[in-house]
């Protein structure tokens, strides 16, 4: 482990992973600068606490600072292509994501999940099923506490349970999981990445440090993409998939089944449990075979994975009301999401369209027609918000007839009225929530709110008028 002491680093962001990584290092005795290219009043109090401990920040930067710098940490959300990242590279310094840096100090070792949708979800299963069978984890990394927060406590774990990002992947150097998960690759991020390949290499990264001793966890299909495009795994592999009856663990009927040898037959019906669809079949796949490398008890893996309830914004049921059911799936912000909401959706009772969808956001450069099989299948009508409200309509309304409107609650209006007993308003929205809201989980709560307002507003209640905070219109 190198001494960090009186090294001079450069942090670029300073949004959770810079300052996580800035306090890090400072910790370590390093000299830290930190650089981001916003200004904000929020980046302005952020900056004002860390220079209070020694740091230096530069907001609104442009170009590099002057000074000679050991390394850099880079934070994902900080494209390789800004010019100040650039310049920093081709100036010679080597810099590393803010997740390579607490993977080199951390003192256990990790099982890391990353895949384009799913991998949330199956991070806090497997935190769920590591914590209840007696190992000592937390999770960390994407799902919301960079790893560089949670080093310190490394030393007093079994091992650390890491949601991890393509973009994070882009910067590693030794980053190795004992256990690396791969969920799926389906288009996403496509405004950072040329394409699918480059998307794909980028996610395939998470395997590159790997030994033979190590384990592979991945889906079949990803694994078809990623040998199609000549990646190798180099470490031992176990794969899932809801759909392909001859991966190693596989769904049959609503039971999820093992082929592997010694633990073979059925591990899960998931019909016992409260996470619904092939998606999070595969999710429970993946958990399954990170339980079994563990060599973790059966029975109580399942007895965890039966009573996890699912988190808020992914296809959660925030009311029913008149036999309607509202439903949030906010988390869904690429089309692949939404597909996979649309299949978990239970159906009217004769099969018949019975979905209501909120889609629309910011654009991350999809081609949107993907879905419309799926749309024309399942949906009745769908309001389109944000940014990216006309381009959906332009894909999608040969598929569902489409309306603009121009906020959440007028959407959830709309639908309301039309929707009758056994229909289900569903927000997938497909897009990121950046136009509109501060990040998804804001987005999943304004549906909340406006849902609660139109329900006080068929219930004729006085507070019906009064405005809902942080609800945003965008005309
Ligand atoms: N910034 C610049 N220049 C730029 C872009 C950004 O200076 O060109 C600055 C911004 O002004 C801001 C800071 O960088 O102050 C933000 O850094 P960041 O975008 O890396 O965000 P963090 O707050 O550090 O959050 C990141 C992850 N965000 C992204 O990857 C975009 C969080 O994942 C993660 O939870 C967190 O680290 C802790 O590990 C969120 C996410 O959206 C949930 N992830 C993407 C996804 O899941 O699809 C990858």
């Amino acid at each position: 482990m190198n001494d960090l002491s009186d090294k001079s680093v450069l942090v670029i962001g300073l949004g959770k992973s810079g300052v996580a990584a800035a306090r890090f290092l400072k910790k370590m005795r390093s000299q830290v600068t930190v650089v981001d290219s916003a200004t904000s009043d929020e980046l302005e109090r952020q900056a004002s606490h860390l220079r209070s401990e020694g740091l230096e920040v530069l907001l609104g930067a442009t170009a590099a600072p002057e000074g000679k710098f050991d390394f850099g940490v880079l934070s994902p959300g900080v494209p390789p292509t800004l010019p100040l990242v650039k310049q920093v590279r081709e100036g010679g310094l080597q810099l590393i994501s803010e997740m390579e840096l607490g993977y080199q100090y951390s003192q256990c070792l990790n099982i890391s999940i990353t895949g384009t949708n799913g991998k949330t979800t199956t991070t806090e299963l497997v935190e769920r099923v590591l914590s209840q069978n007696h190992k000592r984890t937390v999770a960390a990394g994407n799902i919301g506490t960079p790893l560089c927060a949670v080093v310190e406590q490394t030393k007093e774990l079994d091992l650390v349970t890491l949601e991890v990002s393509s973009f994070q992947l882009e910067a590693i150097q030794y980053f190795r999981p004992s256990i690396a998960v791969l969920m799926n690759i389906t288009p996403d991020h496509l405004d950072r990445y040329s394409g699918m390949e480059e998307y794909a290499r980028a996610k395939s990264r998470i395997f590159e440090n790997q030994q033979v001793f190590d384990w592979a966890i991945v889906q079949s299909e990803a694994l078809a993409q990623l040998k199609a495009i000549g990646v190798k795994i180099p470490s031992k592999l176990i794969t899932f998939s809801a759909a392909d009856q001859s991966a190693d663990i596989y769904l049959d009927r609503g039971l999820i089944i093992s082929r592997i040898p010694n633990w073979n037959g059925p591990l899960l019906n998931m019909e016992e449990c409260r996470l619904m669809g092939p998606h999070n079949a595969e999710n429970m796949m993946a958990t399954l075979a990170v339980a079994r490398v563990l060599r973790l008890p059966l029975e109580e893996v399942q007895k965890s994975l039966k009573s996890y309830v699912p988190a808020p914004h992914r296809c959660e049921v925030v009311a029913a009301i008149n036999g309607v059911r509202y439903v949030n799936d906010s988390k869904a912000t690429n089309p692949d999401a939404l597909d996979k909401a649309l299949q978990t959706m239970p159906t009217g009772k004769r099969g018949e369209k019975n979905i209501f969808l909120i889609a629309g956001g910011r654009d991350k450069g999809f081609e949107y027609h993907s879905v419309g099989p799926q749309l024309s299948r399942r949906v009745k009508h769908a309001f389109l918000i944000g940014e990216t409200r006309e381009k959906l309509r332009a894909s999608w309304s040969l598929f569902t007839p489409c309306t603009l409107v121009g906020s959440l609650l007028e959407a959830v209006t709309e639908a309301a009225e039309q929707a009758a007993s056994g229909d289900i308003v569903l927000l997938s929205p497909a897009c990121s929530s950046f136009d509109m809201f501060q990040n998804y989980q804001h987005r999943g709560d304004v549906f909340r709110q406006s849902v609660e307002q139109v329900e006080r507003t068929m219930a004729g209640s006085e507070t019906a008028r009064r405005p809902i905070s942080g609800g945003v219109k965008t005309e």
